[in-house]
């Protein structure tokens, strides 16, 4: 088939313009400070002399390969796109410009059995991601050098990346390298290694696909204790007494805990993004080094607990709507970076409670 005209997705409300706070955000997403865009996975391409291309292949008619100067002199869009990051910030209206996936793939006449597209980083890792063909169409992808006027950052994916809109951002691929079409799925690297959706529309907040534990494996789990160094994503046991707990270096990635109590828990280097511990006792645990973001932690009690150089990106420790937040004092051994890594509401409330690290020199 060409590539289809694009239709309108139907889940997301019409883009945001710019303005924060006119454009409604999904559910459990939180605005970015306006001035930060974060930079999250890779931080650069691979380095190489090669001149950049970017490759259209797999089951097309006229596979393609574009320097980027020829990918600049194709119909030129430009886009205003909402960002969802999966560890929870968005940046409503980004600014975005390039050539529609669609004008690209139509170039390369698609085959019919085509059902799938791949997209490839030139990167250490390779990185990839791939969707369902018709939806990428349907939700205007954007092939991108340029944003908000000027070129992209190496960074943020510069000279050349996609931008999905309508799916969580690990959908947009940096350091775009090849597009190819398949005539099936293949899993990209965040969605195997991390379990992220892989249809990830962010307005039904598909973050995580099914836990890989069976209730039966949960049940023995918890049972014998024997947490540490395991890969127990997903874990479902909220107020579950796991006081004392071993659990360093634990992969527990959207776990439910809310109302656990991990009073003196040892989750040094664990991995709990996305994890939901509110109400939860986390009283003298150690979280040293332990990646919490995303993480919702408003009523839990933090007092005597260790989160040095623990990262809180996205973390929740304040609920603007009831007021509720975490129990935390100056008991709690925190890094001044927990502040620049709060969303804004959050290191608010933050600086609120604890002015020691506003005002404190660097440790
Ligand atoms: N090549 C590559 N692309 C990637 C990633 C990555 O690690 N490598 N991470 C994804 C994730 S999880 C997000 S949220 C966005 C982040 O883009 P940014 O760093 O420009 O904010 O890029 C996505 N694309
Ligand atoms: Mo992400």
């Amino acid at each position: 088939m060409a590539a289809a005209e694009p239709r309108k997705p139907k889940s997301p409300p019409p883009p945001g313009r710019g303005e924060q706070g006119s454009t409604p955000l999904p559910p459990g997403q939180q605005l970015a400070a306006s001035d930060k865009w974060p930079i999250v996975g890779e931080k650069r391409p691979l380095a190489s002399d090669e001149p950049w291309t970017v490759a259209v292949e797999g089951l097309v008619a006229r596979p393609a390969c574009y320097a980027l100067d020829a990918l600049r002199v194709l119909p030129r869009r430009e886009q205003a796109i909402d960002l969802h990051c999966v560890t929870r910030w968005s940046r409503p209206g980004v600014r975005f410009a390039g050539v529609p996936l669609a004008e690209l793939l139509s170039r390369s006449e698609p085959l019919p059995a085509a059902t799938h597209v791949r997209f490839v980083a030139r990167s250490p890792r390779q990185h990839d991601t791939s969707l369902p063909l018709a939806d990428a169409l349907a939700l205007e992808t954007l092939v991108t050098w340029e944003v908000e006027g000027m070129p992209l950052p190496p960074d943020h994916g510069g000279p050349v990346r996609t931008v999905v809109p309508g799916r969580y951002f690990y959908k947009s691929l940096k350091w775009l390298a090849r597009i190819e079409l398949l005539a099936g799925d293949r899993l990209g690297f965040w969605e195997r290694e991390a379990g992220y959706h892989n249809t990830a529309d962010p307005w039904r907040e598909q973050r995580y696909m099914a836990p890989t534990l069976t209730r039966l494996q949960m049940r023995e789990v918890l049972r014998t204790r024997a947490f540490a160094g395991r890969d127990l994503r997903g874990l479902d046991a909220p107020g579950a007494d796991l006081a004392g707990l071993d659990a360093r270096g634990t992969l527990l990635r959207d776990a439910a805990l809310r109302g656990a109590n991990l009073g003196s828990a040892r989750l040094d280097g664990a991995n709990l993004s996305n994890a939901r511990l509110d109400g939860a006792s986390l009283r003298d645990a150690s979280l040293v080094g332990a990646d919490l973001e995303g993480a919702s932690l408003v009523g839990a009690d933090l007092r005597g607990a260790d989160l040095r150089g623990a990262s809180l990106f996205g973390a929740t420790l304040f609920d603007p709507a009831s007021g509720a937040a975490a129990i935390l004092d100056t008991t709690t051994h925190l890094d001044r970076a927990a502040l620049d890594q709060l969303l804004p509401e959050q290191s608010q409330w933050l600086a609120r409670v604890r002015p020691d690290l506003v005002a404190g020199e660097t440790p």
